[in-house]
């Protein structure tokens, strides 16, 4: 693995030529078939708080949002209320999915400005929302497939989270799990897609690209991608750009694509301080993870040397673990969280490792074979 730039070395200001300052993951939206009912699952199982509604209580007419919040992630679960919208056609053709990646920026015109004069293209004019507690500005482009990047401009309000968004205070609110952000967000593409995709994140988001693997890199016997990732200026936006590649038999990718209808979101990863602790919350209630073989722990100790970890408990748990030059990191994938076989969460630790885990590509895409093979889509 090469880096080809330095993280640390590139402040986001425009003294230094960012022109589209990024200063982390707003929310994620999420177009599902029952919001009411995707808003339990993300509280109960992965320990979201309630934080805001919106729908015909508030006055809207063709749908209805929950936002549920763990420390800085938001997630808002966003149901149609009639039949042939937006929202049913993107959940008609994609099933539950991200549809939304919204990012924080301190100027939602200019982001807007500097994006499309490079070529996006628009999604939202930049739109002024007000209530009692502030204004927002967000404006909108599109990305890969139907997913759109929304920028919100929110430095001056302070609503619960957006206008038109009431309280949501219901009496049930589980623990959270200790997800603390966003840490990368990964989008699967089409056969010779990657590059466009690339260019895209390049030369209109002013994104760098930080990490390339090839299908020698990643490929099993059988299946096979190519992944770059790209980063903004101060890294707190990675977003990995997959493709399939031609293997022995069908790719993770192509079937993803083959489910969603197309490119989209294939996994939102989140960080926490404690993978053990995480996981172990996350387990109880009712999360279901891949698994690799328990030879993966007896090679363990050999290929990372020494972790502050117990490796028994981290086969127990079945948590990967990788290291490269800078530190290690953990980590572990869900299931889908939906019936196609598209989304699903990461978990990931982070010591001082700032990778994605290539030393755990083989293990983790012989996993996702496995239940390729029980789906009968391999
Ligand atoms: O984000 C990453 O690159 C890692 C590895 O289908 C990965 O999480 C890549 C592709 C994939 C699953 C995980
Ligand atoms: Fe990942």
């Amino acid at each position: 693995m090469k880096r080809t730039d330095n993280l640390t070395a590139m402040p986001s200001n425009t003294h230094t030529g960012d022109f589209l300052p990024l200063n982390g993951t707003d929310y994620l939206e999420l177009y599902v078939g029952n919001a009411r009912q995707a808003a339990h699952y993300f509280q109960t199982a992965f320990g979201f708080q309630p934080l805001a509604y919106a729908g015909l209580e508030t006055g809207l007419k063709d749908r209805e949002s929950y936002v549920v919040v763990q420390d800085k992630i938001r997630l808002v679960l966003t149901s149609p209320l009639h039949e042939g919208g937006e929202i049913s056609q993107h959940i008609n053709r994609h099933g539950d999915g991200v549809r939304v990646v919204a990012l924080w920026v301190d100027d939602a015109t200019s982001a807007f400005t500097e994006t499309t004069r490079r070529g996006a293209v628009l999604a939202l004019e930049p739109t002024h929302e007000q209530d009692d507690a502030g204004y927002v500005v967000r404006s909108g482009i599109r990305s890969y497939g139907d997913t759109v990047h929304i920028f919100v401009e929110r430095n001056d309000y302070h609503g619960v989270f957006l206008p038109g968004f009431k309280p949501w205070q219901p009496h049930y609110q589980p623990t959270p799990v200790g997800l603390r952000y966003v840490d990368h967000m990964v989008g699967n593409v089409g056969w010779n897609e990657m590059n466009t995709w690339v260019n895209f994140y390049a030369n209109v988001m002013g994104f760098a690209q930080l990490v390339s693997f090839d299908d020698k890199d990643i490929s099993t016997d059988y299946t096979a991608l190519m992944s770059k990732v790209m980063s903004n200026g101060n890294g707190r936006i990675k977003f990995p750009i997959n493709e399939p590649a031609e293997g022995k038999k069908k790719s993770q990718v192509e079937e993803y694509l083959d489910f969603y209808g197309g490119p989209g979101v294939q996994h939102i990863a989140v960080a926490t301080d404690h993978i053990i602790d995480t996981v172990t919350a996350l387990r109880d209630r009712g999360v279901e993870f891949l698994r690799v073989p328990d030879t993966y722990y007896e090679e363990l100790k050999l290929r990372i040397g020494e972790i502050d970890e117990e490796i028994e408990q981290l086969r127990e748990l079945g948590i990967l673990v990788d290291r490269d030059d800078e530190g290690y990191l953990l980590q572990i994938f869900t299931k889908p969280v939906c019936p196609r076989p598209t989304l699903f969460f990461e978990i990931i630790q982070r010591k001082g490792a700032r990778s994605f885990g290539k030393g755990n590509f083989k293990a983790l895409f012989e996993a996702i074979e496995r239940e390729q093979e029980l789906r009968g889509t391999l």
